[in-house]
């Protein structure tokens, strides 16, 4: 499968790590929104957040405890987490990925 994010899972392609657990991996965002933005994936192919939850739904709430586990590392007790589902809500890679924010003011509601 050609995908971008399992390549990234696997080391065939650099990112830059920043925490790693039994069922995710995280990674800095190639196009950062914030002074900390982080995407967190599962180590196993699912294209969107929905389809990983009712496939592993411990992968599922990993993500999120990686988030709160990164967010905590770097400082903040305020963050945003998000999932873009489909391409009309902003996804662009088809393999589930957490979205962390953080570091700057977080208006609502997101554009
Ligand atoms: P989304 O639009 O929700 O599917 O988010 C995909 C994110 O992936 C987007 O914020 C930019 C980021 N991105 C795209 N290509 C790469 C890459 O090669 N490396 C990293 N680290 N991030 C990437």
């Amino acid at each position: 499968m050609d995908c971008l994010f399992c390549k990234i899972v696997a080391g065939e392609i650099p990112g830059d790590i920043v925490h790693t657990t039994e069922r995710t991996v995280a990674f800095r965002d190639l196009v950062a929104q914030a002074p900390t933005h982080v995407l967190i994936v599962p180590r196993d192919h699912y294209a969107n957040a929905a389809e990983l939850a009712a496939g592993d739904p411990v992968a599922s709430a990993e993500l999120v405890t990686t988030a709160a586990a990164v967010a905590t590392a770097e400082g903040y007790d305020d963050y945003r987490l998000v999932f873009n589902t489909g391409a009309g809500a902003g996804q662009s890679v088809f393999h589930t990925h957490l979205h962390l924010l953080a570091g700057r003011p977080l208006s609502w509601p997101p554009g």
